[in-house]
């Protein structure tokens, strides 16, 4: 009787401490949402059996494919060119911190060895190996972390039963439990096979049915148990959901809500962060000329980071496994600019002051990095309401002194003889 009340106990003390309504994080998790926060720049790679039609990752919903004709391409995927060394090479000279990378994307298919369903890399193409392995050992190797991007939505699954009604929380005719399941049994796959590198896993999908019941306390109880310090985002587009720990914008500045896609506020309690394409496309698009300049790319981290948000910049790499040319030769490029000035954005916080029409402030310790991204109409800028004494002002560039007053209304920084750069003027306070 005695074993049987503590067996009871037990079991009751262990669903309550994973219960995700009152989540605490953990101290490894609260570590790395400070790494996290740290490393600022990350890259997204959206990668698939689609990447072979080269019409992105909506291909299968956007050009109406049967489920059952759309697999038959997975027996042609064959990535000869694929070097997870390269991969995270380019992503490295482009001073980015970690990558994100779809392990299932909506059409289903499982880029990773997986024992939960056949429709995968290893069982359904002749490649018959995990990238998601190599991509693991190149990014530990080289001191990034990988997060892996995982579908909700699902077009093919039956028991996914997409187009559905939802009645009670779940899709009418089909066994919602058993997709809740295997999607419990692939994320324990994802933190147990791939080692500590592994850091975060990126949710999507939420918004096809905002009425479902997704399980998650169960699903991020589950992650936080197997892995205390992974961080659970979720690209609902909503306000941040217990048991999550950092919140996703996409396309956006936290707060912006430029496209109308976002409902929720913007959480203080958790780390940001915010994705966007180096082109229009996140899968390969053979078609896609628009690529993003150096400039946007570039002023796009700084203004991310004067809003205390990463940036996640996606690239989606062709069916063969090369990254295209065009978007390593911009990546390049962002990487000298961060070779010069990544002390204004790395281990930085952002929220500094509200950002002005000039551009934006990073701060770091006893620093502040005043970012100009458009030269001011007057010769001055004011900062307002920074309450710390000033020690010193000066360019970042050239590391001439800058005349400043300190008033009760903020620090007027006097700007003569500064040439403002194209893309970022960077001006450095030191406080007392
Ligand atoms: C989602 C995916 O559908 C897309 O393929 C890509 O992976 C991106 C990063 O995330 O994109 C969305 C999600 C939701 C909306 C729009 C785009 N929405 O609610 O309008």
């Amino acid at each position: 009787m005695k074993k049987f009340v503590l067996i009871i106990i037990c079991y009751l003390l262990l669903n309550t401490s994973f219960s995700q309504t009152n989540y605490q994080p953990s101290a490894e998790n609260l570590k790395s949402r400070q790494d996290f926060q740290d490393r600022k720049f990350g890259m997204f790679i959206h990668w698939g059996i689609y990447s072979l039609l080269g019409d992105g990752e909506w291909v299968m919903n956007v050009q109406k494919i049967p489920y059952d004709k759309y697999k038959r391409i997975a027996n042609a995927f064959y990535p000869h060119d694929f070097n997870a060394k390269e991969w995270v090479k380019i992503a490295k000279t482009a001073g980015m911190k970690y990558i994100t990378i779809t392990s299932r994307h909506h059409d289903g298919f499982s880029m990773f060895d997986t024992k939960a369903t056949d429709y995968d890399v290893i069982d359904a193409t002749p490649y018959k190996k995990d990238p998601l392995k190599d991509l693991a050992i190149a990014c530990k190797e080289e001191g990034l972390k990988l997060n892996f991007y995982y579908s909700l939505l699902d077009w093919g699954r039956k028991d996914y039963g997409f187009g559905k009604k939802i009645v009670n929380g779940k899709p009418e005719d089909t066994d919602w439990d058993s997709y809740i399941n295997f999607m419990k049994a692939q994320l324990t796959e994802l933190l147990t096979n791939y080692g500590d590198v592994v850091a975060g896993i990126w949710f999507d999908g939420d918004w096809e049915r905002k009425d479902a019941n997704w399980h998650y306390d169960e699903i991020y109880g589950l992650i936080h148990r197997l892995r205390p310090d992974v961080m659970i985002g979720n690209n609902h587009h909503t306000d941040l959901k217990p048991g999550e720990d950092y919140q996703l914008f996409e396309k956006d500045l936290p707060g912006n809500n430029s496209h109308g896609w976002g409902t929720g506020g913007v959480s203080n309690e958790v780390p940001l962060e915010t994705c966007e394409t180096i082109n229009s496309s996140w899968g390969f698009n053979i078609n896609d000329k628009g690529y993003k300049s150096v400039k946007t790319i570039i002023q796009y981290i700084i203004k991310a980071a004067g809003h205390n948000t990463n940036f996640l910049l996606n690239v989606g790499p062709q069916a063969d496994g090369k990254i295209q040319q065009e978007f390593a030769d911009t990546l390049k490029k962002v990487g000298e600019w961060l070779q010069l000035n990544g002390e204004s954005i790395y281990g930085t916080r952002g929220n500094v002051i509200a950002t002005q029409d000039w551009g934006t402030v990073t701060a770091k310790e006893k620093k502040l990095f005043i970012h100009i991204l458009k030269a001011p109409s007057q010769d001055f800028i004011l900062l307002p309401r920074e309450t710390q004494k000033v020690a010193s002002v000066q360019s970042y560039s050239s590391k001439q002194s800058l005349k400043w007053k300190q008033q009760p209304e903020g620090i007027f920084i006097y700007l003569d003889g500064i040439t403002f750069s194209t893309i970022d003027e960077i001006i450095e306070v030191t406080l007392k």
